[in-house]
């Protein structure tokens, strides 16, 4: 496997894109200020148990006051592009009137990038739903998707003098299977209807987003993020597993690419979750708007998943003792090993005893070479639509030294090393992939984990503020400066 074996030095084709990602509720805190309300993860941290170590946003890593040194630390970084995404409970008050100081905030920003000559590149909704539209009903509920549209012009028309890249949603999956039917991310909900329903808007919502800039703004490049995976059966000679990492695939990937990039839900997911409700969700007119043309996809990717029909002999008790007492319901059956949850009925994650991240999750980095070739084969290439892996990362227990610098080269730096030689062993084989982003800028709110995981190649600390580059960051910062990935010696 050319990816994983550590050899020469890799070099990217010219004007391949450097950046890094991070998210407003995960960096920015100040969620008390500029006139913003609560979104539902505000609410959903105050839920005991919901977040470790009843972990919230109030602070986070204080973004919205620092964001000058931020961008600094970027420019030392020698980044391209920052890929960040807009608050709508700070733009757009309880999803209500559009709010100057809350707009003001983008608008420093984005002008702090520029000056230093870093790409902005904005996400419209990375999860942070304003909890008054949560309390209306949320993503299951059809309105949402025209209320998320209306949202994301009001930034639009701030920003698109200076902002030319709009990414309308960062993974869609997470945002309705892992928060309306796992239960795992806010807003908490329990309920397959709920999650299929959500799926279903989000789409819908992204749609009318990206209809509407392209119509106003014909020179933007306008895209969607997807978290996607390789499924693998357990066992390829069962046809059993075999059927099962097909639900996997189909549940989990297809679900959200074939709408959007061929114009249709495939028929075996809409069989799966016909009995939740989806035929009765579609409109007429719904599917042409979903599959409205886009510039670019963006591609999530942590890791591989192997699937079997039955659950592994094994109960992996890192996952399934879980501290915050587990949501499992008839709803939301438990999972075996290894994330996502929820599992599909017949779909079961088994581990390989592959190398592990901290967050549990296998290092595969050769599954990230199998999936860009794919998704340019089969969705994006017909279309001569660019491909950027807009997030790709990992969790490690980070051991500080005195001056608070981290070395990860053993892990953190491995992972991206590896990942990257993945990737650049999909455009050899004819992926059209045109930038990577790396996952994250900063140590920063890990959602459910609170900030107990820590993705950053910059370190955070949480009782001072300070940044300190970590070794995976001074690594990166020459990935970027020369556009080549260096050689490494075997160990
Ligand atoms: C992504 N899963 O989340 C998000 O876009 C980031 O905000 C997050 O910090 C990062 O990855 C690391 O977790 C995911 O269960 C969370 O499959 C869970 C899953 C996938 C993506």
């Amino acid at each position: 496997l050319p990816a994983t074996s550590p050899t020469g030095d890799v070099a990217f084709p010219p004007g391949f894109l450097w950046g890094t990602a991070t998210a407003a509720f995960q960096i920015e805190g100040a969620t008390r200020e500029g006139g913003r309300t609560d979104s539902i993860w505000d609410t959903f941290a105050r839920i005991p148990g919901a977040v470790t170590g009843g972990d919230d946003g109030t602070v986070a890593c204080d973004h919205y006051h620092r964001y000058r040194d931020d961008v600094a630390l970027m420019r030392s970084l020698n980044l391209g592009a920052y890929r960040f995404s807009t608050s709508w409970a700070r733009v757009r008050p309880d999803g209500g009137a559009p709010n100057p100081q809350g707009l003001a905030f983008y608008d420093r920003l984005v002008d702090e990038l520029l000056d230093v000559g870093i790409l902005p590149w904005v996400t419209l909704y990375h999860w942070d739903l304003p909890q008054a539209v949560e309390d209306a009903g949320g993503w299951p509920v059809r309105d949402t998707a025209y209320r998320f549209a209306d949202y994301a012009m009001t930034v639009h028309d701030a920003l698109h003098d200076r902002v030319r890249v709009w990414t309308t949603l960062n993974e869609p999956w997470c945002s309705s299977f892992l928060s309306y039917t796992g239960g795992e991310h806010a807003p908490g909900r329990t309920s397959r209807h709920d999650g299929v329903a959500a799926a279903h808007h989000l789409l819908l919502g992204h749609g009318l987003a990206a209809a509407a800039i392209q119509e106003v703004d014909p020179a933007a490049v306008v895209g969607l993020t997807v978290n996607l995976t390789v499924a693998d059966p357990a066992d390829p000679s069962n046809p059993d597993d075999v059927a099962a990492a097909a639900k996997h695939d189909g549940l989990f990937n297809r679900m959200f690419l074939d709408p959007v990039l061929r114009g249709d839900y495939p028929a075996d997911v809409r069989d799966w979750v016909a009995p939740y409700g989806l035929d009765d969700l579609i409109h007429d007119g719904d599917l042409a708007i979903i599959s409205t043309p886009l510039d670019a996809l963006g591609v999530n990717y942590y890791n591989g998943s192997c699937i079997a029909a039955t659950p592994p002999a094994v109960v992996d008790e890192a996952v399934t003792d879980r501290p915050d007492g587990v949501r499992d319901d008839d709803d939301a059956p438990v999972r075996a090993t290894l994330p996502p949850t929820p599992s599909p009925e017949g779909v079961h994650h088994h581990a390989r005893g592959l190398p592990r991240t901290a967050m549990g999750w296998e290092v595969q980095p050769e599954g990230l070479t199998r999936l860009l070739t794919r998704v340019h084969r089969d969705y994006t290439g017909p279309r001569g639509m660019a491909l950027y892996v807009t997030e790709n990362g990992a969790a490690y227990d980070d051991v500080p030294d005195a001056d608070g610098f981290v070395d990860d080269a053993a892990d953190r730096l491995a992972y991206l090393d590896a990942h990257l030689r993945a990737v650049k062993d999909a455009i050899d084989a004819g992926a059209d992939v045109r930038g990577y982003f790396a996952w994250s800028l900063l140590d920063n709110f890990e959602w459910a984990h609170g900030y107990s995981k820590r993705f950053g190649i910059v370190r955070t600390d949480y009782e001072t503020q300070r940044r300190t580059i970590k070794a995976s960051g001074r690594w990166y910062a020459e990935v970027a400066r020369t556009g080549v990935v260096p050689g490494r010696e075997e160990s």
